[in-house]
């Protein structure tokens, strides 16, 4: 009887603890029921940290689901249109940092150019210089190279031609007109044969003569009437005192009035004649010994 009391005391005990453990379990239940329902208002200032994030997702998300059943079209634009906008805006920053480093680039070029022009000006300023002192010095050798052509002239001209007195005469077979010869003698050192009196007239007649026998030739002398008609001068502007006009019944010279103004020498005889300036025919020069 003993064992069937404590055999039912220990079932009695087990059923109690069964039910007690049933009952906790129920309630317990119910309170993480409520606690995690009523909990969330309640404590959502606590626990939020861990819990409200992932809690209100959801309910955004709902609450855009809710949303875009009705506007579902305009959802993607505002999207779309804020990334054509930050890629419109990237694009353009893009663009003015390229456009930034291409006037960097430019001003870097700019100002190599300004370098480079500096020193080619500098170069083209010394290269003037150099030019200037060349040019002085082709003056200097051509001033030079005509003063001995002058003095070859002159040598020339006694050790080739006649001389009387102080000065020395000299044929050039080379035709040229009454200004070209007067040029060439004066180039060669010399003027155009200026014969002021007999005995220089009858010097020259002799060399010309000497020189172009037995022909004939016409030869310029430096004497023209161009300032005044009828007033001859020599070719150095002083006046004609000694005269070897030809005089023949059939042609008196001079003849040529205002057409011809220059005064030639004939070769056979010394007898002058006026001629065409224009004309050309040989010429004499004299030289100073
Ligand atoms: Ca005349």
């Amino acid at each position: 009887m003993e064992k069937a009391a404590v055999l039912a005391t220990a079932l009695c005990l087990w059923a109690i603890c069964l039910g007690g453990v049933g009952g906790v379990g129920g309630e317990g239940g119910e309170s993480l029921e409520n606690d995690t329902g009523a909990g969330s208002p309640e404590t959502g200032t606590v626990p939020q940290d861990d819990d409200t994030k992932p809690l209100q997702s959801p309910e955004t998300k709902e609450g855009q689901d809710i949303e875009g059943e009705d506007e579902e079209p305009e959802d993607p634009e505002p999207t779309s249109s804020l990334s054509d906008f930050e890629t419109s805006y990237n694009y353009v920053l893009s663009r003015l940092m390229s456009t930034d480093q291409a006037i960097h680039r430019l001003n870097v070029g700019h100002y190599m150019l300004d370098v480079k022009l500096t020193q080619l000006l500098d170069r083209l300023s010394r290269l003037d210089a150099k030019l200037g002192e060349m040019d002085n010095e082709i003056q200097q050798v051509f001033a030079l190279s005509k003063e001995n052509r002058k003095e070859i002239g002159r040598l020339e001209g006694c050790q080739k031609g006649r001389r009387v007195g102080h000065k020395c005469f000299l044929v050039f077979r080379t035709y040229e007109s009454y200004a070209g010869a007067s040029q060439s003698c004066q180039e060669r050192g010399g003027r155009m044969a200026m014969p002021r009196d007999r005995k220089e007239q009858e010097a020259l007649a002799d060399y010309a003569r000497g020189f172009f026998h037995p022909g004939n030739w016409p030869i310029w002398l430096g004497i023209n009437d161009l300032r005044s008609e009828g007033l001859y001068l020599f070719d150095d502007g002083t006046r004609v005192t000694y005269f070897q006009w030809r005089k023949h019944y059939l042609s008196s010279q001079p003849d040529g009035g205002k057409r011809e103004n220059c005064v030639a020498i004939s070769s056979d005889d010394g007898d002058w004649w006026d001629n065409y300036c224009d004309r050309r025919m040989f010429y004499l020069c004299e030289f100073d010994v």
